[in-house]
């Protein structure tokens, strides 16, 4: 068994998809958490692993940090090849990794902390103004995976057939922290379906954001 070691915080969208595919592949790891409201992603110590200053950080076997939530995905997908969580064919990793990016390169990076500190300190804008900005990119980008999965022959029980893929880990992430947000997405039955079936889902649940140290108990 590998020793893992991640840099992450409990409401952390990327930190989640990490979490449920370590998950997935039965990898046992430890989670410190970078308390990212109070900016504890901008230490030395914390900026020396990821000058970033964002999580997730994931050390495993002493080796350099890696960093990217989807590329830390790749990285377990081709080290611990089971259960797989791409397809096999390059059309299918094609359509997965799209619909990934929808969500983790178009839609979450504008709704991040650093992102909301801009719009206030930079941009005056009120908390009104800002809550209206986040619940609009994360209805977006939840009303187009509708578009996308809605009647696409490739969806199955999850994104992409029967079984996860990176494209649920994304998913599920941004519908977990759009539910923090009060978005609703009652109306996109596809998005509404799959995000039941991965929070059924053991490793998914158990991955939660909820479900961590530090989280609030009720939302
Ligand atoms: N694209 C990066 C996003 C990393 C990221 O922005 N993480 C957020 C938490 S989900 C963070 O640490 N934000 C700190 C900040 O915005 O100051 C990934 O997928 O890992």
């Amino acid at each position: 068994m590998p020793k893992i070691k991640m840099y992450g915080f409990w409401r952390s969208a990327a930190a989640f998809r990490v979490r449920i595919a370590l998950n997935l592949k039965g990898l046992a790891f430890e989670e410190e958490m970078i308390n990212i409201d109070v900016g504890d992603q901008h230490t030395p110590d914390y900026l020396a692993l990821n000058p970033q200053a964002a999580v997730p950080s994931v050390i495993i076997d002493g080796a350099p940090p890696l960093t990217q939530s989807l590329a830390i995905l790749e990285y377990l997908d081709e080290t611990y090849p089971t259960p797989p969580l791409l397809p096999s064919d390059a059309r299918g990793r094609a359509r997965v990794r799209s619909l990934a990016l929808l969500f983790a390169a178009d839609h979450h990076p504008l709704i991040t902390p650093r992102i909301r500190r801009y719009l206030a300190e930079e941009m005056h804008q009120d908390e009104a103004a800002r809550t209206a900005w986040i619940r609009h990119w994360f209805r977006e980008g939840l009303a187009t995976a509708e578009a996308r999965l809605a009647g696409d022959p490739a969806t199955g029980r999850f994104c992409h057939g029967d079984t996860p893929t990176i494209a649920d880990l994304c998913l599920i992430s941004q519908a977990a922290g759009a539910r923090v947000f009060k978005v609703e997405f009652g109306d996109l039955p596809t998005v509404g379906r799959i995000v039941e079936t991965c929070l059924a889902h053991d490793a998914f649940a158990r991955a939660h954001p909820l479900r961590q140290p530090g989280a609030p108990l009720t939302h």
